[in-house]
C-alpha cells in the first residue's frame, strides 16, 4: 500500500492541469508527498472522432457525457492505486460544496479520483454504478453557486484546498492554525485577522500600536476581535 496520498484526473483537457506542475503542488509531487496522474478521457474511446458525449434522453439543449468512456477510465486508474477506497468526486454545481471542513476530511483519503465533466454533464450512472461498487466511495462535488465551463478548474481549487493541508507540504504547519476559516470562536468558524509587516509607516498609513506592543495577550484579543468583526461584516 502506498504511504502518499494519490489523486488521478480524468478530463478531455489535460494541459488544463499543468498549473498541478507549479508552487505548491508541484513542489510536494517532486518530493514524493502525493502522487498525482493526469488522463485524457479520449484514450477510452474506440471511434476515429473519439467521441465521449451524445444527446439527451428526453430531448433538450447540449450534450451529455457517455457512461462507458467513463466507466472505462474509472476502472483503469482504479488499477492505479489497488489497495486502497477510491474516492469518486464528480465535480458538478449540483453536488456538495466545497468548505475548509470537506477539504480536511478529504485529506483523509488514499485515492482521490477527479471525473472532470463538461457540457451537461456526466451520464448520472456514473455515480449510481460506483455507489455500488466495491472499494468506491462517490461524491458529487461543486465549488460554489456559480456555472463553470467544466470541471478542471473546481479539480483544481479542490485539489490545492486539500493538499495544502497534508503533512510536510507547509514548511510551518502552524501557520495553518491561524489561518481563515480555521479560528475557531464557540462553534464558527472565524476569517483572518488582518496582517502588517516592515515598514511600520506606508503611504501615510500606521501599523496599530498593539502589535509593535510586544504584549502577546493584547495582541492576540486584538486578532480576535478584528477576525469577529470582519466575519460579522463580511458580504454575503
Ligand atoms: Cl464542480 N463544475 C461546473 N461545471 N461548474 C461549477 C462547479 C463545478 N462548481 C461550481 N460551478
Amino acid at each position: 500500500m502506498s504511504k502518499v496520498n494519490r489523486f488521478d484526473v480524468i478530463t478531455i483537457f489535460p494541459e488544463y492541469l499543468s498549473p498541478l506542475n507549479l508552487s505548491l503542488i508541484g513542489k510536494a509531487k517532486d518530493a514524493g508527498l502525493i502522487e498525482i496522474g493526469v488522463h485524457d478521457l479520449r484514450a477510452q474511446t474506440n471511434d476515429v472522432h473519439g467521441s465521449v458525449d451524445d444527446t439527451p434522453y428526453g430531448g433538450g439543449a447540449g450534450m451529455v457525457m457517455s457512461a462507458e468512456p467513463w466507466g472505462k477510465a474509472i476502472d483503469a486508474v482504479a488499477e492505479l492505486a489497488p489497495d486502497v477506497e477510491h474516492e469518486l468526486i464528480v465535480l458538478t454545481p449540483a453536488g456538495q460544496k466545497l468548505t475548509q471542513e470537506l477539504a480536511v476530511e478529504l485529506t483523509k483519503s488514499k485515492h482521490l479520483i477527479f471525473a472532470c465533466g463538461r457540457y451537461e454533464g456526466i451520464d448520472i450512472r456514473i455515480s449510481d454504478y460506483y455507489a455500488r461498487a466495491n472499494g468506491f466511495k462517490v461524491r458529487e462535488v461543486s465549488i460554489g453557486d456559480y456555472v463553470l465551463g467544466g470541471g478542471e478548474v473546481a479539480t483544481l481549487v479542490i485539489m490545492e484546498a486539500i493538499i495544502r493541508l497534508l503533512p510536510g507540504v507547509i514548511g510551518n504547519p502552524s501557520s495553518l492554525d491561524e489561518e481563515s476559516h480555521s479560528i475557531i470562536d464557540g462553534d464558527s468558524a472565524l476569517v483572518e485577522y488582518p496582517n502588517y509587516t516592515k515598514p511600520k509607516v506606508w503611504r501615510g498609513l500606521e501599523v496599530p500600536d498593539v502589535l509593535l506592543s510586544g504584549n502577546h495577550g493584547e495582541i492576540a484579543k486584538w486578532r480576535l476581535e478584528q477576525a469577529k468583526s470582519r466575519t460579522k461584516n463580511r458580504p454575503k
